[in-house]
């Protein structure tokens, strides 16, 4: 079996990531993230995203580079205060015109762009009015998300909502260690997260209001997810409980999202965690969350291993110190994507796109001048043999998106991390591409059936301890 005809094969970036130029004279405004860099000891070395990769200023290469490399479609993200710098109001031409040039430059490379409205650069001067904690800013968004689909809906025609709420809600708001940097109680971590709840859905009403073509509308959320740690019957129920429970209070429990969202009500066993600091739920909101969306988007690049205990419960099982991890120190788990999309397309019976999938490798530029990266190919190839398993049994998935194009400003991590298909020299800004972007190429003509060629064990390592 190979991948359906029409399966999508991308790669995926964010705005503040990549673009750079984010406090420029072109009258962008700053996004929490600028606000963040500059704090000391907030991004690991001092690093920002001020320049990045300067795709800004260097997307035709780019977008060259992407052609060069097959794609079929890529997802990128808007700058909220690029565009408009003031998050609401008046607009920012020539940042509105950088996107209009991005998305017309990879339509005439033959790639189909998949826009993310919000990947986490909130505008500064809107956090400055309470952000996510005020009740008006999922109208905030909802006037922007208006104004970006009236200028691009003639050309777009997939749109995602927000990135990752666990991310900039719960890292944002809870934890404190991504912008902007709160570390609030329960309530009102759950008011943000409402309201951004309420964001999407007013978003995902705008994009159907005033797109002038059909539109595909998903989200791209991420959450803890689980693999079994054997075939039985047991543990893969074991993995799918431990799913999608509430087991404490994390934004990173995928029902606390995916529920509102598929289902119009937060889950009960959340619901009870939080007694009288959960969300502040009013009349009709739970029917703006719920607006019909075309596909779930999974950000997903490691799982924990569940079996089920003697008593009959989801028991996670732990990686050994010789467990293959990421430079990221990501355990290495080839049955993420297998698992995750079944589970969910199960649950949901919504078809399912892999938004994100990748990982970060401490790679560099040989003697020879190229770039060898064995440990992504095969990261990447046991992970998407995973998604070719899925679809196997059934699942549809209709797309997959390597995170990321390119070597990137990883937030807090800054500069450290590199997840990229093609190497960035952030002094030079000379890019470089990787053994496994030519590998990637190979992967989208053959339509994925290189993959055939080689057989990685879905249980790998064998047992996980298990
Ligand atoms: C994410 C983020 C990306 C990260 C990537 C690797 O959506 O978490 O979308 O911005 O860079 O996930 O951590």
């Amino acid at each position: 079996m190979s991948f359906p005809d029409n399966f999508v094969w991308g790669c995926a970036a964010a705005s503040y990531q990549i673009e750079g130029s984010t406090q420029d004279a072109k009258l962008s405004g700053e996004s929490v993230w600028d606000m963040c860099c500059k704090k000391e000891g907030f991004v690991k070395g001092g690093d920002t995203g001020y320049v990045a990769c300067d795709h800004y200023n260097r997307y035709q290469t780019d977008v060259e580079i992407m052609k060069s490399l097959s794609l079929q479609a890529y997802r990128l993200s808007i700058m909220w205060p690029r565009v408009l710098p003031e998050g609401t109001g008046k607009v920012n031409a020539a940042g509105m015109d950088f996107y209009e040039r991005l998305v017309d430059s990879l339509l005439e490379a033959g790639i189909d762009p998949w826009v993310t409205l919000f990947h986490w650069d909130y505008p500064v001067a809107l956090f400055n009015k309470g952000g996510w904690l005020n009740s008006d800013s999922s109208d905030w968004f909802a006037d922007y998300v208006k104004l970006v689909v009236e200028k691009l809906s003639d050309r777009v025609t997939h749109w995602f909502t927000l990135n990752e709420p666990a991310c900039f809600i719960g890292l944002g708001h809870q934890t404190g260690n991504h912008a902007p940097g709160l570390q609030l109680a329960d309530r009102e971590v759950n008011r943000a997260w409402h309201n951004a709840l309420l964001a999407h859905g007013k978003a995902v009403k705008t994009i159907r209001e005033f797109s002038k073509k059909p539109a595909r509308i998903g989200a791209a959320p991420c959450f803890l997810t689980s693999v079994p740690a054997t075939e039985s019957q047991r543990d893969i129920e074991a993995a799918r409980q431990y799913l999608f429970k509430i087991r404490d209070n994390s934004m990173f429990n995928a029902s606390w999202w995916l529920e509102p969202v598929l289902s119009g009500k937060y889950p009960e066993d959340g619901l009870a965690l939080f007694g009288e600091n959960g969300p502040p739920i009013r009349e009709g909101d739970m029917d703006i969350i719920s607006q019909e969306i075309d596909f779930i988007g999974c950000n997903i690049y490691h799982s924990v291993t569940v079996k089920e205990d003697e008593s009959g419960q989801p028991e996670v099982v732990s990686y050994p110190n010789d467990y293959p991890r990421t430079h990221f120190n990501w355990p290495v788990t080839p049955e993420a994507l297998r698992w995750s999309s079944k589970f969910l397309y199960e649950r949901y019976n919504k078809p399912i796109v892999i938004t994100e999938n990748g990982l970060s490798v401490n790679d560099w530029v040989a003697v020879d001048g190229e770039v060898h990266d064995p440990q992504r190919i095969d990261f990447l190839t046991r992970y998407i043999s995973g998604v070719k398993e899925a679809i196997k049994q059934g699942v549809d998935i209709r797309g997959y998106f390597q995170w990321s194009i390119m070597d990137n400003f990883e937030w807090a991590e800054g500069f450290s991390q590199r997840f990229g298909l093609v190497h960035v020299d952030y002094n030079s800004q000379k890019r470089t591409i990787k053994d496994s972007g030519f590998w990637y190429k190979n992967l989208i003509e053959s339509k994925g059936s290189i993959l055939e060629a080689t057989n990685p064990l879905q249980h790998w390592p064998s047992d996980a301890g298990a």
